[in-house]
């Protein structure tokens, strides 16, 4: 009896044990599983170099393949336009007043807190390849293998979590294939992930993969109307800057002109290392890259040698924005090509559908417009950024939004996506009601930008301002006191200050008090101002 009492138990157990776990199961099944979180970058990738955006200079068949299928933010900005400061914004979501990296030299106080620790901490696998340019590893980031400071595009050195590593071969391939490798072998499918997909492309010297180089050296592109901009109408900010593509590039550095050629045309290198870092250059190619290079950027020394002397000032601008295009736009055609093969990828193994793709740029950059190129200014080339949003069922295919959103708002919205909650000090919002297409959710209708690296490189005067849709008001300071307003509908091009144009008084008295307001709600302050430009001096 007892024994049978036993058995009996024992089959009710297991009948109960089974039915529990079957309960489970579904209970697992049923439970929406956590999106995965893409998120792609490239240093220094202005939005007028993607098709998406405009087709003027370049077509970008798979990185509009990501606008197509979500949304393209039109007014998507950051709050600081250079690469550091806005990576340690992405990280933190945090002004850079704030988290302290106002420029690229300072340093980042590595005890804050970076959303890929949350994501991290809240069972989130995390993966991070390409250049980071933040001057410290990343923190929260299980398997990584990113590129040291600028990084090369030739045959580059990474740091990884377990030591450093040199790969032969074009940097934004072998980013891809790194990332690729990750996805491929050490994914884990019980989690999901985060993945940082990072290019140093089209960052300065921009020097384009072997097989691009003969289609893009053959290749004109429209000029800017602003090329030959003479900056009237403006501050001294615009006039001072070294950006101007004819009297601060580099000839051998950037326009790939050999320091040979150079000294028998008696052609001056603006900048002193640029001549070194040509040099550097072509000695870490391999021979066999080495040749691949002159056998087509030799002849158009030639060429250049030829016709240098009788050129004008002005043939020489124009020259010298065809030779920065056809270099900067050949690393942009390699970076599509590779988001192409990400995105085939993710399709081929199902990772699409439920996916968070972002697509964006460090800040923008000028393509000759103002006769410049790098970034730094408040004015639109560089303050804007690209901002493409991917997340089928979830984002309407195709849609637009002109929102002023920015890079500040970045930790939030990958947070919210991943159900974890953001931290009380983060400054910007998420981004998700906007993505949802829930815009009545949103209130901001201005942001706050503060520039700080001066005196230094391109020599970009400090600036703080408000943006709104309508208007732009920035201060300059620190070795000047002057304001400039732009109307944006009726000026996109920015090319005159209205600030003392007495039409607009009203205007300035408004941005005025919503600037002051700005600058408390995001507590930046004079003593702020003063702080950091005593640290600057200090440092150097
Ligand atoms: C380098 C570049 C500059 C560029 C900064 C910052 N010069 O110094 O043109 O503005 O980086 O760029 S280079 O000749 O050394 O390339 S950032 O994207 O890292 O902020
Ligand atoms: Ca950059």
């Amino acid at each position: 009896m007892k024994l049978q009492l036993s058995v009996l138990s024992l089959f009710f157990l297991l009948a109960f044990a089974s039915c529990q776990q079957g309960g489970q199961q579904i209970a697992e099944e049923e439970k929406p599983k956590r999106p995965n979180i893409v998120f792609m970058m490239s240093d220094d990738h202005a939005y007028q170099a993607i098709s998406a955006y405009s087709n003027k200079l370049i077509e970008t068949p798979n990185i509009d393949r990501i606008a197509k299928e979500g949304m393209l933010f039109t007014n998507a900005c950051v709050t600081n336009s250079i690469c550091a400061p806005s990576r340690a914004t992405i990280l933190t979501g945090k002004h850079t007043h704030i988290h302290g990296k106002i420029d690229n030299r300072f340093p980042f106080d590595t005890t804050q807190v970076t959303f890929p620790q949350l994501l991290q901490q809240a069972g989130y696998q995390t993966a991070m390849f390409g250049k980071l340019h933040f001057g410290n590893n990343p923190k929260g980031i299980d398997e990584f293998k990113i590129l040291p400071g600028q990084g090369q595009y030739y045959n580059p050195k990474f740091f990884t979590n377990t030591g450093d590593t040199t790969i032969t071969g074009y940097v934004t391939d072998i980013i891809t294939d790194l990332t690729i490798d990750w996805l491929d072998n050490r994914r884990d499918e019980e989690k999901p992930f985060t993945l940082f997909y990072l290019h140093k492309a089209p960052h300065r010297e921009w020097l384009p993969a072997e097989r691009h180089y003969k289609e893009y050296i053959n290749k004109t592109f429209p000029e800017p109307p602003t090329l030959f901009d003479d900056y009237a109408n403006r501050g001294s900010a615009a006039k001072e800057a070294e950006m101007n593509l004819l009297k601060h590039m580099n000839w051998a550095g950037d326009s790939k002109i050999e320091p040979e050629i150079m000294e028998e045309l008696g052609i001056e290198e603006p900048s002193s290392w640029g001549i070194n870092a040509h040099v550097g250059q072509m000695k870490r190619f391999t021979e066999e890259q080495r040749k691949a290079w002159y056998s087509v950027y030799g002849p158009m020394n030639e060429e250049f040698k030829k016709n240098y002397p009788n050129m004008t000032d002005e043939e020489k601008m124009k020259w010298r924005y065809q030779r920065y295009m056809q270099d900067y736009l050949a690393c942009i055609e390699a970076v599509d090509e590779n988001v192409g093969r990400l995105l085939d990828y993710l399709e081929a193994n199902g990772l699409k559908e439920n996916t968070l793709i972002v697509y964006t740029s460090d800040q923008g950059f000028y393509l000759g417009e103002h006769g410049w190129f790098d970034k730094r200014f408040i004015y639109d080339e560089s303050f804007k950024t690209p901002l493409i949003v991917s997340w089928p069922g979830q984002v309407e295919a195709g849609s637009k939004s002109d929102i002023m959103v920015q890079n500040l708002d970045f930790a939030q919205t990958f947070l919210d996506v991943a159900g974890v909650e953001a931290p009380a000090d983060m400054q910007g919002e998420s981004l998700i009601p906007i993505l949802k297409g829930e815009t009545e959710k949103w209130n901001r209708d201005a942001v706050y930008y503060h520039y700080y690296e001066y005196p230094a490189i391109h020599m970009v005067k400090r600036h703080y301002g408000i943006v709104t849709k309508e208007y732009k008001l920035a201060h300059f300071y620190y070795d000047v006191d002057e304001w400039e307003l732009y109307d944006r509908l009726k000026d996109p091009q920015e090319l005159n200050n209205v600030y003392n144009d007495p039409a607009y008084a009203d205007v300035v008295k408004d941005l005025k008090e919503k600037l002051a307001d700005l600058r408390v709600k995001y507590k930046d302050s004079e003593e702020l101002d003063q702080k950091y430009i005593d640290m600057y001096s200090e440092s150097n």
